[in-house]
Order: structure tokens, then sequence, then C-alpha cells
């Protein structure tokens, strides 16, 4: 069988002080940590359209890359190299997981039904690779974004015929990732929005997308689909506004359709920043509202105002991370997927792996320091002080909701000024350094 990745040995933990650029410095996976492995914590997941698909194009130019996988001229034998080197990477690196849209594995054909027959025939290759490798499929997804018939959206689109196809698209997609034993099923909806509200009906058009992902249980349900369905947020790129536009208009979107119960959130890094967020903001609130269901891990750029999709590397960004997934239970159904590509001029097949070891290392060092932050319960003890009040009468009269605005005007007039407390801003952000080390 043809190595795709000669100059690449089977990545292993090495420890901190390892100067081998092929090995985890902090990932080691079978290292516990708060009663699980660093393994099933992470539940680290490459993705298969950046890492094996991207190009290196961007709006200035085109591809750069020349991979040995693309080599063969028939479309369909390309698609077989490509997968046969997706799973030496992912056995080399070490993870336990993939995700892919259906477009990825699969070129698509002039009809949908041929579209279809070189998609199963992907899928049998991908059934045996996951079964020879144990590696397993984090979640599957469909590219409704890409071909110029989505131009104007899916579900959202002003034709329904277009809605029909998407429609489609979504089922045979859904089939797949059942028979691939995926996880969970993620809706990105990359072109549900608009470029201009002088064209655009926003109230059909947000009904329309309700009825698609109504559909979308329905056909789960009938199928027996038990991966978890994922909502992505994004506010912005490729459309002007996209409607999933952060976590909060999803989960209240989600309440008004009575959907809420089918799906949970795949919070992307840099998806939150676009829409003005910390991706800790992100988390929080999802975790606030038991909607947190996966990660893609992808940072920007600070100084970028878009989605460069890069791989995490900042040790405070991951630390918040692990620190807000851990104490909203962990992952159970997602992980955290490396969304990300690498840079233009990263051309050789090895910076893919420079890439993910560095991510993955990233992320371990987050989780070591975010157990340590809750074994020491460091920011707890500063909360609970903080809201010590809502453990007093008063607190719990309010809580348990016993009193109103009279008894609470009647408390004021007795007891006077409230004593004003330091939020101690300064003092916790010096703690948090001593721990990020
Ligand atoms: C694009 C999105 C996309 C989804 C899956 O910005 O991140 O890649 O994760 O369709
Ligand atoms: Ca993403
Ligand atoms: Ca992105």
């Amino acid at each position: 069988m043809k190595e795709f990745f000669p100059n690449v040995p089977k990545i292993t933990y090495e420890g901190p002080n390892s100067k081998n650029p092929f090995a985890f410095k902090h990932y080691n996976p079978d290292e516990v940590v708060l009663g699980k492995t660093m393994a099933e914590h992470l539940r680290f997941a490459v993705c298969y359209w950046h890492t094996f698909k991207g190009t290196g194009s961007d709006p200035f130019g085109p591809g750069v890359y020349i991979r040995p996988w693309d080599a063969p001229s028939d479309p369909m034998e390309a698609a077989e190299a490509t997968m046969r080197a997706a799973f030496e990477f992912f056995t080399k690196l070490g993870v336990g997981f993939w995700c892919f849209h259906d477009r990825d594995i699969a070129p698509e054909a002039d009809n949908l039904a041929e579209t279809n027959r070189r998609l199963d025939k992907m899928v049998d290759l991908a059934e045996k690779l996951q079964n020879d490798t144990g590696i397993r499929l984090l979640w599957g997804t469909t590219n409704a974004f890409s071909h110029r018939r989505f131009m104007a959206g899916a579900s959202t689109n002003p034709d329904p015929a277009v809605f029909a196809y998407a429609a489609a698209q979504v089922k045979k997609a859904m089939e797949v990732t059942k028979r691939l034993n995926g996880a969970g099923y993620v809706f990105w909806g990359g072109r549900e929005g608009y470029e201009t509200l002088l064209n655009t009906d926003m109230k059909r058009e947000l009904e329309h997308l309700a009825i698609f992902l109504q559909m979308a249980v329905d056909y789960k349900q009938k199928i027996g689909f038990t991966g978890q369905l994922y909502i992505e947020p994004k506010p912005k790129e490729p459309t002007k506004h996209q409607y999933d536009f952060d976590s909060a208009t999803v989960y209240g979107f989600l309440i008004k359709h009575g959907l809420a119960d089918h799906f949970k959130i795949n919070v992307e890094a840099n998806h939150s920043t676009l829409a003005g967020h910390t991706f800790h903001h992100e988390l929080a609130f999802c975790v606030a509202n038991g909607i947190l269901g996966s990660v893609d891990a992808n940072r920007g750029d600070e100084l970028l105002g878009w989605d460069t999709d890069q791989f995490p590397t900042n040790i405070y960004d991951t630390t918040l991370a692990m620190y807000t997934i851990l104490k909203g239970g962990g992952f159970t159904t997602g992980g955290l997927n490396f969304d990300a590509k690498v840079r233009r001029q990263s051309i050789d097949v090895e910076d893919l792996f420079h890439a993910h070891i560095g991510a993955m290392d990233a992320f371990a060092r987050g989780l070591k320091i975010a157990a340590r932050l809750i074994e020491d319960k460091v920011l707890d003890s500063f909360i609970a002080d903080r809201y010590s009040g809502w453990d007093s009468p008063l607190g719990r009269d309010i809580e348990a909701r016993r009193v109103g605005f009279e008894e609470l005007e009647k408390y004021t007039l007795e007891h006077g000024e409230p004593t004003v407390r330091s939020g101690r801003q300064e003092l916790i952000e010096n703690v948090l350094n001593e721990y990020i080390r």
C-alpha cells in the first residue's frame, strides 16, 4: 500500500523536554486527568475538508499545494487516494475521530443519482478503513453552500426547488453518517442569510429554515439515527448576515420553533470572535443553557476580521475553553474538531502534522491547567464568595420567589444602602496567570 507520509513516524508522547518536532510534549492520551484519560476528555477530530482538500487558495490566488493524493486524473481514483491518505494521517497522528462533508469525500457528478452512487462507493471505503483502524466519525455534514445552485442559500433559498435539493442532500448525508456510526451531524448555514435586505423576505426565509430543521429531525427519527444534531453558529461570511448569528440567536430560534430538544450547538472559536464575542463567552453561554454539544477549535487572527481558520496556539484561550467545557460536564457525543487550515505558505505535507501536534498540545496544556484550577477551586471560591449574599435569607427569598416588589421595598427602607464590594478582577487575573505555565 502506498504511503503518503513516508517521512512521518507514528506520533507519540515524549514529554515537555522532548525536542522532537514529531512528538507530543503535553498530549499523553492515556494520562488520567480528573478521572478520565486525556483522549477521553479531548476527543480530537481531524477535518477532511481543510486538511486533505485544502489547496491554499485565497481570494487573490489559486491553490498552491501539490498533494500526492491529488495525482490521479480520474476524480474517483483521486478520492480514493485522498481517503487512504487521510486514514494514514489519522492513524499516525493518533486522533480518535474525523469529520467530513458529503462533497469532501466524493466528487459531485452531473446528477444527484450518480452523485449518490459515488458517495456510497466512498462510504464503503470509509467504513472499511474505520473498521481497520478504529478511527470513529465525530460528525458528518452536508456541503450545501459551494455549488452555484446554492448561491442564494439552501433551505432559505427563494426557490423551493433548491430547498428540495438541499433536503435530498441532507437526507443522503444523514443516512451515510448513520451508516458510519457518526456520533453527530452538523448543520452550518453557509449561505442561510442574505447579501441585501432589498431582495429578501426575512420572515419567510426564517420560517423555511425552521421547516427544514423540523424535517431533518423527523427523518432522523424515521431512520433511527441516534447521533446528536448540532447547529454551528456564524454571524457572516460568505453572507453579509447569517441567520445562525451566535449561540444565543440560535437558541432563541430553536425555542421559538419547538426544536430546542433536538439540537445542541457546535461552537467554533473563530465564529465566536467574528460575532463580537470571545470563544469563552460562547462556551459559557452554551454551558449555562445546557446546549454545548461539540467544538470546532480553530481560531482567528486578532488583526484580521475574517474566518482565518488557524490552528489554536494560545494557552490562555485553550485553558479557559477547557475550564468551561469541564465545568459543563465535558463532552459526551462531541469533541474538539480542528476545522483549521495551514497557511498558504505551509506547502509541505509535514506541515499538516506540525499544525495538529501543536494544536493538540495546546489543548492538552489547557486541560491540565483547567483541571488544577478546578481541583483548587480557584475561580469557584471567588465566585461563591461574590454571590454569597444569595445564600442569605433575603437572597433565598428572592430566588424562591417568596417575595415581590412590596417586600423588597420594605427590606430596603429598613436596611438602607447596600454595602458595595470589589469585583477583584485584577487579583483573579493574577491568580489565573500563576496557573498558566
Ligand atoms: C465554515 C464552517 C464549516 C462548518 C461545516 O466557516 O466552519 O466548515 O464547520 O460545514
Ligand atoms: Ca466550523
Ligand atoms: Ca470557520
